[in-house]
């Protein structure tokens, strides 16, 4: 089952904040709870929440009682308006509400408008589904029999609609027959790891184990990894990585020990019009994602303490030694790299 699709109306996806302990649907029905779960990160993950915002604006053409296409397209544009802004790191949102309001705005009537705005959005869910087939098995010629690889929050079926990007890459060489191991950093604070990356790779089978974010660096100095591999919410045209926040620090540790560092993006996660990271919004997520950990059901910090949680890093395409796309592996210097690999994949989606 995909972790976010258009069921009989409503959109439908898998709840992410009760798992592993359980399997949850939501069905929403008004793009502002659509939004909601975007923000709450109930749907998480960067092409997931592209795809998500998608079926939202698809939702808010389908229960729109707007009679004509001047009321339908207003509505349909405080919708985008609500759903872009649920979070601002990932391109993808953004991304796939543009693609919906650039095909809808062709339409003359409301029946047109709806079905388009659903034909655009069930698209670009099925689009990031082939693409993160195609990606993992052009990543899988990189992992070699036998490799350990460290892997960074989480970027499964869960946070890609299916299948997954850097787990893809994981998935797609355990289904070679490759002997893979991972290393699972838990990734604090919102433990996408532990909760989400380890619960995945024991459906699926493949050998893994669960370290705290403060262990990757020493087992990246003993000689224990072959490989880094992370997904990213935004990549810029000169190859920086935006990703969940430690991805920097990994990336660091990981050059110092001459240990390979991809990361696992769809196309439509590289954002050629922003030159370099630092022009990325980094999104600021609440203070209690920090302190509300509990330990002996205390909390982990005193009360009213200073919180900074920002929820991502900027990793410098310096330390990246390759963008592993479905339209191939992109290598430095990525100003080159990047845009021929985004106009062969818009040529093949087109
Ligand atoms: C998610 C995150 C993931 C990428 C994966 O952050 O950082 O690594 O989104 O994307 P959050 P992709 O949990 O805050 O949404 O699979 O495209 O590489």
């Amino acid at each position: 089952m995909r972790s976010v699709e258009w069921h009989q109306g409503f959109v439908r996806l898998v709840d992410q904040r009760f798992l592993p302990g359980e399997l949850r649907l939501l069905e929403l029905e008004r793009p502002e709870q659509v939004a909601q779960a975007i923000r709450d990160m109930a749907v998480r993950g960067a092409p997931a929440i592209g795809a998500t915002a998608g079926f939202g604006l698809a939702l808010a053409a389908w229960h729109s009682p707007a009679r004509s296409q001047a009321t339908l397209l207003h509505d349909l544009q405080q919708a985008a308006d609500l759903l872009r802004s649920a979070r601002p790191t990932a391109v993808n949102l953004a991304g796939a509400v543009e693609r919906v309001m650039r095909r809808v705005a062709a339409e003359e009537n409301v029946e047109r408008i709806r079905q388009v705005a659903l034909d655009e959005a069930q698209a670009i869910a099925d689009e990031e589904v082939a693409r993160n087939h195609r990606l993992g098995r052009i990543g899988a010629e990189l992992v070699a029999d036998g490799a350990t690889i460290l892997h960074h929050c989480h970027t499964g079926a869960l946070a890609t609609v299916d299948y997954g990007t850097a787990l893809g890459v994981v998935r797609a060489a355990h289904e070679q027959g490759k002997h893979v191991h991972v290393l699972v950093d838990e990734t604090r604070p919102l433990l996408q790891g532990a909760r989400l990356t380890a619960w995945e790779l024991q459906q699926l089978g493949i050998p893994f184990t669960l370290i705290a974010d403060n262990a990757a660096g020493h087992f990246l100095r003993t000689g224990q990894v072959n490989l880094v591999l992370v997904g990213a919410d935004r990549v810029a045209a000169n190859g920086d990585v935006v990703n969940k926040i430690g991805t920097y620090k990994l990336a660091v540790v990981a050059r110092e020990n001459a240990v390979p560092f991809y990361a696992c993006v769809p196309t439509s996660t590289i954002d050629l019009s922003i030159a370099d990271g630092d022009a990325i919004p980094i999104e600021e997520r609440p203070a209690e994602e920090v302190t509300g950990l509990t330990l002996l059901g205390r909390p982990v910090a005193p009360e009213g303490v200073a919180v900074a949680n920002p929820a991502f890093d900027v990793t410098p395409c310096r330390y990246v030694t390759g963008i592993v796309t479905e339209n191939g592996v992109a290598y430095p210097p990525y100003a080159e790299s990047l845009p021929r690999i985004v106009s062969a994949a818009n040529g093949r989606d087109s």
